[in-house]
Formats: C-alpha cells, sequence, structure tokens
C-alpha cells in the first residue's frame, strides 16, 4: 500500500476538521451528514484492510437508515453479509476519530495487529440509499478504496438488504444467488410466483399499500411490482415525493403508534410501512371506528414462525425451529409462542447482529425485532434435507407436499439480512397459505399495551445493563427503583438501555391498561432522569 498517496489525499481532499468524536454504534456510525467526509474517506480504507484480512468481498454501505434527511451513516458489512466483527468496530472508531497527522501510523498499527497481508488482492461492494449527500460520501469512500488499491463495484442507489445479498452472492461465487440487483429481483420474486402457484383462497386479497417512507424501498418496490404483477398489486405511497421519513415509515409508524402521511382511509386495508433503507417492516390498518392497528415485528415473527412449525411437523423432518426475540418484543407475543405454540424464545441484546448470531444456532432461526427488523435463517444441510424431501416419492404425500411448500417459501427469504420487501413477501405468502385477512391475522393474540420514551442525559454511557438489557446494572438503585415501579401495574414490565444510535437512554415499559402504562413509562423515564444525570425538562407523570 502506498501509505504517502493515502496520507496526502487525506490531508488535501478528506482532512478531519471534526472537533467532537464519533462512533460505531449498533448500525455503523450515523449523525449529521455535513461531518461525515473523512469518516467515509477513512472507512474506505478499513474496507480494504477487512477484504484483505478475511480474503472476501466486504460491503460498504452509506445509509442512516430512518433518521432524517440531513443525517447519513456508513456500516460495513462483512463476507457472510453480517454486521461488521465488534472488535473491528472498535478499530472503525478510532480510525474514525485520529487526527490527520496519525492516520498512517493508526493504518499501519491496524496492518500489524490484525496480520494483514497488505499484498493481498481486496474487493469493496459499495452501495447507498437516496439522502441527497449519498453520492458525495460515496466519493470519499471511493476515493478511500482507491488509495487503499482495492477493487471496487458501486451499485449506487440500493437497499441496505441488497447490498447484504450481493455480498454473499459475491463471496459464494453465485451459489446463494446471481451477484446482481437483476438476480436480487428475480430470486425473490420468481421463489413468491412459486408459493402463489396455487389458487387464492378464503380470505385473502392480493392487494397491499406501501408507505415507502420516500425511501430508497419506493425505487426498489417498482421492480417487484412488474415481476408481481397479476399476483399481487402493490400500491406504492410516499415513494419518493415526499420527504425522506417525515412522518412517515416503518420506524414513525411502529414508535408513534399511527397511520403514516398519506395513509389509505378505507378501513381494513392492508398497509405495509417499510423504513428509509427499507430493512424493516411494519403492518398496519384502521377499523371502521378509525381505530389503528399495528402489526409489528412481533406479530410478524409468530405469523411466521407459526406457519413454519406447522410445515416442520408435516414433512416429518427432524428440524429444530427457534424464535429470537429482543426485550422490547411485547410480553403476549413471547407468551403465546412459548406456550401455546411451544416453540423455543430467546431473547438477546438489540441490534440485528446479535440477534441474527443466535439464529444460526438452530436448524431453522426465525428471528425478529418488534420494530420490524428481522428475517429467518437456514442451515445449509437443512435446507439440503428439505430440498431432498422435497423431491423424493419415498416419503408420504403430505410429508413431501409440506417439504416443497417449506423449500418455496425459504426462497422467498433474504437469509442475510431483515429485508423490508423480502419480509413483506413472506408475510403474503403465509396470509394467502392460510386464506387469511388482516383481522384474522391480528386475532391469534392480544398485544399488551406498551410505551416507548426518550429521556436524555448528561452520558448515556452511565446507564449499564446485563442480561440481554433486562436488568440495569448501573446507575445504582435505577434497577430497584423500576422494580419498585413496575409491582404496582399488572402485567407490568420496564427496562431501559443507551441507545446505541441516538444520544439518549430509552425507556420501554408495558402492562396491561393502555392509560396505566402512560404512567408506568413517565415514571420509569423521571427515575431515569432523576439517577442517571437527566438534562432538559422533567419528565411529566401524567395524573
Ligand atoms: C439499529 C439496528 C436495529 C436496532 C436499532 C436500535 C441494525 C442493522 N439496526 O437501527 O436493529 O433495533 O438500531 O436502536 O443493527 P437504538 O439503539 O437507538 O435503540
Ligand atoms: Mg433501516
Amino acid at each position: 500500500m502506498d501509505y504517502n498517496r493515502i496520507d496526502s489525499i487525506s490531508k488535501s481532499q478528506h482532512p478531519n476538521n471534526h472537533t467532537g468524536s464519533i462512533q460505531y454504534g449498533t448500525a455503523g456510525f450515523r449523525t449529521s451528514a455535513d461531518v461525515l467526509d473523512h469518516v467515509l474517506y477513512r472507512m474506505g480504507i478499513l474496507t480494504v484492510l477487512r477484504s484483505k484480512q478475511k480474503n472476501a468481498a466486504i460491503g460498504l454501505m452509506i445509509t442512516a437508515s430512518h433518521n432524517e434527511e440531513p443525517d447519513n451513516g456508513v456500516k460495513l458489512v462483512d463476507p457472510a453479509g453480517e454486521m461488521l466483527e465488534s472488535s473491528w468496530e472498535e478499530i472503525a472508531t478510532h480510525l474514525a476519530n485520529v487526527p490527520d497527522s496519525e492516520l498512517i501510523i493508526t493504518l499501519k498499527k491496524i496492518v500489524k495487529e490484525q496480520h494483514i497481508n497488505e499484498d493481498a488482492p481486496a474487493s469493496v461492494i459499495i452501495g447507498r440509499d437516496t439522502r441527497e449527500s449519498g453520492w458525495g460520501l460515496s466519493r470519499s469512500a471511493i476515493d478511500g478504496v482507491n488509495a487503499a488499491d482495492g477493487s471496487i463495484q458501486d451499485f449506487g442507489v440500493i437497499t441496505t438488504p441488497q447490498l447484504h445479498y450481493l455480498i454473499v452472492c459475491s463471496n459464494t461465487n453465485g451459489a446463494y444467488g446471481e451477484s446482481s440487483v437483476d438476480g436480487y429481483f428475480s430470486k425473490l420474486g420468481e421463489a413468491f410466483l412459486k408459493v402463489k402457484e396455487s389458487k387464492s383462497k378464503e380470505l385473502y386479497q392480493g392487494e397491499i399499500y406501501l408507505d415507502a417512507a420516500n425511501g430508497v424501498g419506493g425505487i426498489a418496490v417498482k421492480e417487484f411490482q412488474k415481476i408481481l404483477e397479476g399476483n399481487l398489486t402493490i400500491r406504492v405511497f410516499n415513494d419518493g415525493n415526499g420527504t425522506l421519513n417525515y412522518k412517515c415509515g416503518a420506524d414513525y409508524v411502529k414508535v408513534q403508534q399511527r397511520a403514516p402521511l398519506n395513509s389509505p382511509v378505507k378501513p381494513f386495508t392492508r398497509s405495509v410501512s417499510i423504513d428509509g433503507d427499507a430493512d424493516r417492516v411494519v403492518y398496519y390498518y384502521m377499523d371502521e371506528g378509525e381505530k389503528f392497528h399495528l402489526l409489528d415485528g412481533d406479530r410478524i415473527a409468530t405469523l411466521v414462525a407459526s406457519y413454519l412449525k406447522e410445515l416442520v411437523e408435516d414433512s416429518g423432518l427432524n428440524i429444530c425451529l427457534g424464535l429470537v426475540q429482543t426485550a422490547y418484543a411485547n410480553g403476549a407475543s413471547t407468551n403465546y409462542i412459548s406456550e401455546l405454540l411451544k416453540i423455543p424464545v430467546v431473547c438477546t441484546d438489540t441490534g440485528v447482529k446479535h440477534l441474527h448470531h443466535k439464529a444460526l444456532e438452530f436448524d431453522i432461526g426465525v428471528y425478529f425485532e418488534a420494530n420490524g427488523h428481522g428475517t429467518v435463517v437456514v442451515k445449509p444441510s437443512t435446507l439440503e434435507a428439505i430440498t431432498a424431501a422435497s423431491q423424493t416419492t419415498v416419503l408420504p404425500e403430505k410429508c413431501q407436499t409440506a417439504a416443497l411448500k417449506l423449500k418455496n417459501l425459504i426462497d422467498v427469504v433474504n437469509q442475510t439480512v431483515g429485508d423490508a420487501l423480502s419480509d413483506m413477501l413472506v408475510v403474503e405468502a403465509i396470509l394467502y397459505a392460510r386464506g387469511w385477512d388482516i383481522t384474522t391475522w391480528e386475532k391469534s393474540y392480544t398485544d399488551l399495551p406498551n410505551r416507548q420514551l426518550k429521556v436524555k442525559v448528561q452520558d448515556r454511557n452511565v446507564v449499564e445493563t446485563t442480561d440481554a438489557a433486562r436488568t440495569c446494572t448501573s446507575p445504582p438503585g435505577l434497577q430497584d427503583k423500576i422494580n419498585e415501579l413496575v409491582a404496582r401495574y399488572h402485567k407490568g414490565r420496564s427496562f431501559v438501555r443507551a441507545s446505541g444510535t441516538e444520544d439518549v437512554v430509552r425507556v420501554y415499559a408495558e402492562c396491561d391498561s393502555s392509560t396505566e402504562v402512560e404512567k408506568l413509562a413517565a415514571e420509569v423515564a423521571l427515575a431515569v432522569y432523576s439517577l442517571a444525570g437527566g438534562v432538559g425538562p422533567e419528565p411529566v407523570v401524567p395524573v
């Protein structure tokens, strides 16, 4: 590597003028776009080093997901499509923050400590969402990759899950699918058409309304519209004409628990919201009294897991199926899945990487965050067994049919990461197979009323947790206070954690009454405010 060249481009074109520090959080760096130029340049270089180390293509995605338009961010994607390994998150944070004068020495240190062969080839796949700042930031990243002599495939504007897909295809020589954006659309689209080969039945109607958060999903869904024409009608709104993520998108709909701007008003319309980079999805509808009904990631998880369980049982195959959730999962969903469906449930820390890794421990692992981020992962040996069973004639017909259904459904899944559009097609395939409309789906269990709040504090890192964020270990006394508050509410549960993407402490509360839950959440927020150094206005507890 030509360190002199890296150094001179850094100083002349991508200097670090940022005074504050910036951190590789739950999903990469994410902050105001105007402080990210040098970070992107440096991440371009780091991606090359990671690629040399792993001897595989590494992804670099420029997005700030559901944040406001002026923000942007970058995350690195490891060879198997997973999030960057945590030890490298620290390396990335350090590299992003060092002054220009220490850039080269830092890079040399990384090369040495990580045993990187500087002469190894490097390959980087780049994508970005629709943010205006994305093009310029992608140039900075490309400058970094070039300066470090890596080869680049720049896919321009794509969804985050498309980038993950491209990485996996590229690193498996096409075994997972064709390594192109067209390959992505045809793999998932054609798999969906296969699932829908039999006639539509009962209550299912093949029409949905999609809120694309005015983001990149609005572009991607147009390709699916073409492939699925005549089989699934997707009516898109917030498709890019309005402001990105403004009063729309999966995060808004989930957190605000209300319909997005421009939503169809006709009661019981099956509606879908995705987020700004199309890796989260939630469903919702309004009833005849204009009451809003949300079917979030927990609902999707239970729908998918229960259908998979049925198929696994019918196939007669020995497959261990499990579900992974976080503490944000509604208690009613956890109860339903473990008590009624008898499917093992595991709880992990927030963030896709935690859920994904845990899910890989099952033969078929379903993972979903309540916010709509999730997918299904299947062990290669399990997929082989399912495929073999679907093709054999020695098994009873019921088993073979179930195996074939399983195989076809798995093909609709983007296993590389949670993918809003793929997940939506999976949900549609299952509702279709079950002959359900959205209210039948909703009836499986009743959500406990819940509320999320944010508390501003001086330093959010004073809040530390353990046991998948369900127990707060610092500051002292906070967990005792939470226990005391929760005990006053029927089916009460609450936890707090420092956000990985925003400078706040998050509060989650649930109990069996929608008015009481507002109180519980506010009381816990107040406890955080008093014990963890709250700043600004004090949370107000409703009377
Ligand atoms: C990121 C995570 C998401 C998580 C959220 C939590 C990825 C790709 N995304 O968006 O999984 O739910 O952060 O945000 O890992 P928080 O730490 O601000 O609550
Ligand atoms: Mg996202």
